[in-house]
């Protein structure tokens, strides 16, 4: 009898220390509860650094590797060990992926060029800006530190020249609104995800408030511009005035309502991280704003037409082609805007509907189980859009670099959630089908209870 208490004592110290053990890995990388597997993590990952070439993308694998790999420097970073506001030399661990991609882009740099990559868009580059500002303030002031070949003083430049770009080099709306486009007026839905996020984190770190209001300003007026009334989703792009209207794309694009939810949640979170109570206090109403606005596009997603869980391209048309990429950054938007409402009490009421975060982890499951259906065993996210023409579907077997990093910023989002004690409603099931199959059976809860019947299995014997 002693034995068997003894055994089950054993049992539930060793259960317990390994649980304590998988917290603390949860910080970084793959989530407790995630169905997907290091080597489809390590695929991305690949995909990613041999792909991910355009502005934009460049931007996209930066912030991703920062939310998935770094999470402390991310504005999503957790309350005690946010490094986010206080990027420096000694960050442990050390964003050196982030930096490397920030000193490629520097190194290939012509000497007098405002923008970070020379592009037609103005606001793509700005992207890789967030990149540059944390090698800036993590490089260290020494005369031998130096990123993409250059000293602090020209990495913080860079930096400074982006913005200079956006607002002396780019044309303006009418409203005020800064072009996505360096040649004529262009709002595109797209322009949220790169330039506000960077507005934001430049005037936190530059304690230049005006950039912060810029940041909140701009999303202000794109969305006077491309909201549909009657949906709340966001269109793709409007030219003012009509212009040269086979430029325009009044179209509820899926990936653009993606790049709309996951921009304003950064600039949310760039304001409610500052670690400065004056910020916080300063834009409470913005931020009320902020979270209302994406409350709105992200609830109205999950009321739009889906097959086997993923967005059609178009997200009211359901003949136009289903979509992995969006799909993954609308589930990443759906569980930031849930951990965003339950930590800061004045965003509460900004909390996505239950059904949409069902519906979200239902197509996190079709997305990433299935078989292998839409992410293979090597990381290649599918069916996904052509991100150059975004009306065609991309040829199978080719990538999508921002699909790639569409899922690990969806991995880091559930991650975090479920480290904040987030549930996890299944409600809605496999919205893949086929949810029978082993594989869209999530792998951490499937290894714990192995170790549970190979504990038991021991106590069992012990006991006998
Ligand atoms: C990309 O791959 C190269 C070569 O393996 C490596 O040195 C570099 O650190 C990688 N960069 C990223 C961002 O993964
Ligand atoms: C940084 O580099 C610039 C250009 O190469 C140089 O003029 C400047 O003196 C350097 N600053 C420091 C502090 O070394
Ligand atoms: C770069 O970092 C230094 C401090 O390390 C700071 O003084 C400077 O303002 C920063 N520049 C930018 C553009 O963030
Ligand atoms: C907080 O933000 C205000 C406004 O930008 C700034 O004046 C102040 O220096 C900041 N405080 C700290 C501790 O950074
Ligand atoms: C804040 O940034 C804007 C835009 O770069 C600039 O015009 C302004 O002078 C800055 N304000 C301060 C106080 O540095
Ligand atoms: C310093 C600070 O305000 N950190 C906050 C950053 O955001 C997370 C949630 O996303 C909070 O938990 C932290 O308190």
């Amino acid at each position: 009898m002693l034995r068997h208490v003894l055994a089950v004592l054993a049992l539930w110290t060793l259960s317990a220390q390994a649980l304590t053990l998988k917290r603390r890995a949860m910080q970084s990388g793959l989530g407790s509860q995630t169905a997907l597997t290091q080597q489809q993590v390590d695929g991305i990952r690949s995909l990613l650094n041999q792909t991910a070439d355009k502005s934009w993308e460049i931007g996209a694998h930066a912030e991703a590797l920062t939310e998935f790999l770094y999470p402390d420097l991310s504005p999503f970073a957790s309350a005690s060990n946010s490094r986010f506001a206080s990027p420096n030399p000694s960050v442990n661990p050390f964003p050196s992926l982030v930096c490397d991609i920030a000193g490629n882009v520097i190194s290939q740099q012509p000497w007098g060029q405002w923008q970070l990559i020379q592009d037609a868009s103005a606001a793509d580059p700005a992207s890789v800006g967030p990149a540059v500002i944390l090698a800036n303030w993590t490089m260290g002031e020494g005369q031998y530190a130096t990123v993409g070949g250059r000293n602090q003083s020209g990495v913080g430049g860079a930096a400074e020249a982006q913005v200079w770009a956006l607002l002396q080099q780019t044309p303006r709306a009418s409203s005020g609104a800064i072009s996505h486009r360096v040649e004529s007026v262009q709002l595109w839905s797209d322009f949220i995800y790169m330039a506000p996020p960077f507005f934001a984190y430049y005037g936190l770190m530059a304690h230049n408030d005006s950039l912060i209001q810029l940041a909140y300003d701009q999303i202000r007026l794109y969305r006077q511009s491309l909201q549909d009334p009657q949906t709340k989703l966001w269109r793709h792009i409007y030219i003012p005035g009509g212009g040269n209207s086979g430029d325009s794309d009044p179209g509820l694009w899926a990936t653009g309502n993606g790049w709309v939810s996951g921009g304003i949640l950064r600039v949310l979170a760039t304001i409610e991280n500052s670690s400065n109570s004056t910020i916080v206090q300063a834009f409470s109403d913005q931020a009320g704003d902020l979270a209302s606005w994406t409350k709105e596009v992200v609830d109205a997603a999950w009321t739009m037409p889906r097959n086997g869980g993923l967005f059609h391209n178009y997200m009211d048309v359901s003949s136009s082609f289903t979509d992995g990429a969006s799909t993954a950054m609308l589930v990443a938007s759906t569980y930031r805007l849930a951990l965003m409402a339950n930590l800061y009490s004045a965003l509460s009421s900004s909390k996505p509907a239950s059904s949409s975060l069902a519906n979200a982890e239902a197509s996190y499951q079709a997305l990433t189980g299935n078989n292998n259906r839409h992410l293979s065993s090597s990381g290649v996210l599918s069916p996904v859009t052509d991100p150059m023409t975004f009306s065609s579907q991309l040829a199978s077997g080719k990538v999508s670099p921002e699909g790639e990093a569409f899922v690990l910023l969806m991995e880091s989002a559930r991650r975090d959630w479920i480290a904040d004690g987030g549930k996890i409603d299944s409600s809605a099931g496999n919205a893949g089908g086929g949810g029978t199959s082993s594989s869209a059976f999530p792998r951490a809860p499937r290894s714990t209870a192995l170790a549970i019947v190979g504990l038991a299995t021991l106590a069992v014997i012990l006991s006998s």
